[in-house]
């Protein structure tokens, strides 16, 4: 007798399953029957190894997995569906530490699937497996400057900072721009998911040789990183020629001043969850501690129109966008039409940019949409569409400010492929449930 396990969130180039927190449909069949006569129970459950990923399953779409899951097999073959999702704060630390077995009624299992539950995390709680995995898929997207990589930092410059910056696209727009970046290391390696900089708690772990790397202890001696030879970012170069450059302006063993000049500066993760409870007056965290964050350096981090030379800028925006995740999460904001979730209201829009555009709902994000259309910047789009993912078909290669927002589908509709590990998913109350 044997089962067999298919997952919609598989690449069908490899055959790798990859969940998070977020259910996905999945479909057991018998392809061989052993001469049974009336439909086979079975039962699937976690298969995986000790301290990796596990799953939960539930016939119905739901934030209350369980970690079996009793099934009727038809003998025919025919398919039975599920659901199942990567259980809350278990996730995998490699790629088939996690799968789902299927049992018969004597506990022997007749069919297995390894997959991963795949999960963006804290920098400083990665193996140090996940953290060499992630710097070698960055190295190679660099690849000592003449990689893909530069096209990322061509994406964020001067002529696009109102579309990314000081107006409500801030958010969603650098949402698209991680997950453009996120999928492009998977490509490279699809074990790989974006870390964050928790930039309101100590993080000396990021800032250590093995990882992002700090400039010499004497400031004479200029403020280029030095990794020790092999590191995977040893020969990064962006613009051509330049290294990583960045100083701390605070000590490393501590997190950066929650104040700086009786103004708030890098406030902790509950000041910015109590910034309020509509997103109008939530992202105001783009100035504290979004902004404060990014100017706690001497270096190029410290400026919007070089910020995205050093790789530190991608897990400091992991770290904001997992904020927004948190407080969407919290505040129940994923219904794209409620303006508690966004809004463009009260927003004084600049002379060149009237109607907002790029920050409306409806607007597609630039430069995925390849416009060169005024006030989109007039030279040839940087990246071109969102790359597909071979686990969902959202958001499209042109996506929309909306499509950025619910990325878990909670109202519905496919999830954009990531999770948080300290975000869960929850079902909106009347969501659907299939
Ligand atoms: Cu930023």
């Amino acid at each position: 007798m044997h089962v067999d396990i298919a997952l919609d969130a598989t690449d069908p180039a490899t055959g790798r399953s990859f969940l998070t927190w977020t259910p996905v449909k999945g479909h057991a069949r018998l392809t061989d029957n052993g001469g049974a006569h009336a439909p086979v129970s079975v039962t699937l459950q976690n298969g995986g190894a000790a301290g990796g990923g596990q799953v939960a399953f539930e016939l119905h779409r739901t934030d209350a997995g369980k970690p079996t899951l009793a099934l009727q097999l038809p003998i025919d073959g025919s398919p039975v569906d599920f659901w199942v999702a990567g259980e809350f704060q278990r996730p995998s630390i490699a790629y088939g530490d996690a799968a789902i077995v299927a049992v018969d009624g004597t506990g022997a299992s007749i069919g297995r699937r390894e997959l991963m539950v795949r999960i963006r995390k804290n920098a400083v709680k990665l193996t140090d497996a996940e953290r060499d995995r992630f710097l070698t898929a960055m190295g190679k997207l660099n690849a000592a400057g003449k990689g893909p990589f530069q096209s990322f930092r061509d994406t964020h410059v001067a002529p696009s900072i109102s579309e990314a910056h000081g107006f409500p696209g801030f958010p969603p727009w650098h949402r698209a721009y991680l997950l453009d970046l996120e999928r492009s290391l998977q490509s490279v390696d699809a074990s790989v998911t974006l870390p964050y900089w928790r930039f309101d708690e100590p993080a000396p772990a990021l800032f250590a040789q093995a990882f992002l790397g700090m400039p010499p202890a004497n400031p004479q001696a200029g403020n280029v990183i030095q990794f020790p030879h092999g590191h995977a970012l040893e020969f990064w170069r962006t613009d051509g020629s330049d290294p990583i450059e960045r100083r701390p302006l605070y000590n490393i063993a501590n997190a950066p001043p929650t104040t700086s000049g009786g103004r708030p500066s890098v406030i902790s993760q509950m000041a910015t969850l109590k910034l309020g409870t509509a997103f109008v007056a939530f992202r105001r965290y783009e100035g504290a501690p979004h902004g404060s964050a990014h100017v706690s350096f001497q270096g190029p981090i410290n400026s919007v129109p070089t910020a995205a030379k050093d790789p530190l800028f991608f897990l400091l925006h992991g770290n904001v966008d997992r904020l927004w995740a948190f407080w969407q999460w919290l505040n129940h904001r994923h219904d794209v039409l409620s303006p508690e979730t966004y809004s463009t209201s009260g927003v004084h829009w600049p002379p060149n940019r009237p109607t907002g555009l790029g920050h409306n709902l409806g607007d597609t994000v630039w430069p995925w949409n390849q416009s060169r259309t005024p006030p989109r910047p007039s030279f040839p789009p940087p990246r071109g569409p969102m790359p597909a993912s071979p686990i969902t078909a959202a958001p499209g290669g042109a996506p929309r400010i909306q499509d950025m927002i619910d990325y878990q589908g909670v109202h519905g509709g496919q999830a954009l492929g990531f999770d948080y590990d300290d975000v869960p998913f929850e079902r909106a109350p009347g969501g659907p449930v299939s």
